[in-house]
């Protein structure tokens, strides 16, 4: 049993199996991966404030606080929090220093992700494909290392300033890396409240500038290895509703999935259009967490004060979308009391549903995502959801 006496109990990283259902593996052979990526190692965040943000996502989203590296650490330039919940972790970072590089990143972009850090079994084969198709170094391979063991790491750059740091920590067994101490948090769950909201990362989208979908997509494929994943918007659809392309790519498991979107030319301004205005370029648009019990956390966060996107009666009352569906968990009436939105494909279905922005610019926002077998992206929702957000971006008077 796990109490709030003991935050460490809550942190079991989730099993494979569970894994498989949360997040959609597929089998894979890594051991011909010219590029070997096991997993999202943290998706790591600056905030103008991260000693609040990270208050925030232990109240809104649960998360254990595990971890703090900062000036009473010895660290003199920033603050990060580390956070956990399953098997998805984030690191929250603010600049202390005012000279600060982070502060400088967070001027120009805001709230943001500065990096989606993949662990790997082997940094140095990675780092040597990486420059053969002619990626961008940013940290030469190097190790570090305190009482705890080694890390191995390196870093590269992908899309605007955002960077993809690869960690081998198979010689490590500290909390997160050298430089951190385990820190626990001291906000009480509430009452009742599931043991975490969510356990781990489904996926991390990516928008680009118009017209460069194709070239990152490339870059996945080249550099990384990753492989394209069947759910796109291509032209067809991209101009009459959802004025965005999107393609997807993963590593060979399915374990890291990346969607990348471009705007597309349509009758408005594309919401693809706001974010990269309001981030001054390309990065990371949206964060995918994946539960098995979507109504639980919803209401949990709702409680807690995060807004989700709405959705009207009229989608739940389509007689088209019901006949589509068929049998899902729950009835149809309780997926429109919590406003969840439904997919189903050839695999199975999904359960889904979007934040608003979570930050001061329209940026950065959540899904919540419950498989039940689909290994899509929820396709069939694109409208519905489309509108909803260009309903947000209009009250922005950025439409
Ligand atoms: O990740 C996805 O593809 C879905 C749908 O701007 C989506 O979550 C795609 C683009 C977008 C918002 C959601
Ligand atoms: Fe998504």
């Amino acid at each position: 049993m796990t109490s709030t006496m003991d935050p460490h109990g809550a942190l079991d990283d989730v099993s494979y199996d569970q894994l498989r259902q949360l997040v959609g593996l597929v089998d894979h052979d890594a051991s011909t991966d010219p590029f070997p990526v096991k997993a999202l190692d943290a998706v790591v965040f600056i905030a103008g404030n991260a000693t609040q943000t990270a208050w925030f996502y232990q109240v809104a989203f649960g998360m254990q606080l595990v971890a703090y590296s900062g000036p009473e650490t010895g660290q003199l330039d920033h603050k990060a929090f580390v956070l956990k919940s399953g098997s998805g972790r984030f690191v929250i970072t603010g600049g202390v220093k005012p000279d600060s590089p982070l502060l400088d990143h967070h001027r120009r972009h805001g709230d943001g992700v500065i990096d989606l850090a993949l662990e790997t079994t082997d940094v140095d084969k990675c780092i040597e494909h990486a420059r053969k198709e002619g990626a961008t170094i940013l940290e030469e391979p190097h190790d570090v290392t305190d009482e705890h063991g080694t890390i191995r790491r390196a870093a590269i750059a992908t899309y605007g300033e955002t960077r993809h740091t690869l960690i081998d920590r198979s010689r490590y067994n500290g909390v997160y890396l050298p430089g951190y101490e385990p820190r626990e948090g001291t906000v009480k769950r509430p009452e009742g409240a599931p043991k975490r909201l969510f356990q781990a990362v489904d996926h991390c989208v990516g928008n680009v500038e118009l017209g460069k979908m194709d070239y990152w997509v490339d870059w996945y494929h080249r550099v990384m290895g990753f492989v394209n994943m069947a759910e796109f918007v291509g032209d067809d659809i991209a101009t009459d509703y959802s004025a965005l392309m999107s393609k997807v790519v993963s590593n060979g498991n399915h374990r890291v999935k990346f969607p990348l979107n471009e705007p597309a030319i349509a009758k408005k301004k594309s919401q693809i259009d706001e974010y990269l205005e309001f981030y001054e370029g390309a990065g990371c648009q949206h964060i995918a967490l994946a539960t098995n019990d979507i109504i639980a956390t919803i209401t949990a966060m709702r409680e807690a004060g995060v807004e989700f996107l709405d959705t009207p009666d009229s989608y739940y009352d389509d007689p088209e979308l019901r006949a589509r569906i068929g049998k899902v968990r729950v009835p149809i009436e309780t997926l429109k009391e919590h406003r969840i939105l439904v997919d189903r494909d050839e695999d199975g279905y999904l359960l889904q549903v979007f934040t608003k922005p979570i930050g001061d610019r329209p940026t950065v926002f959540y899904e919540l995502i419950e498989r039940h077998g689909s290994l899509g992206f929820g396709k069939g929702n694109f409208k519905a959801l489309f509108e909803a957000i260009e309903r947000e971006q209009e009250r922005r008077g950025n439409l």
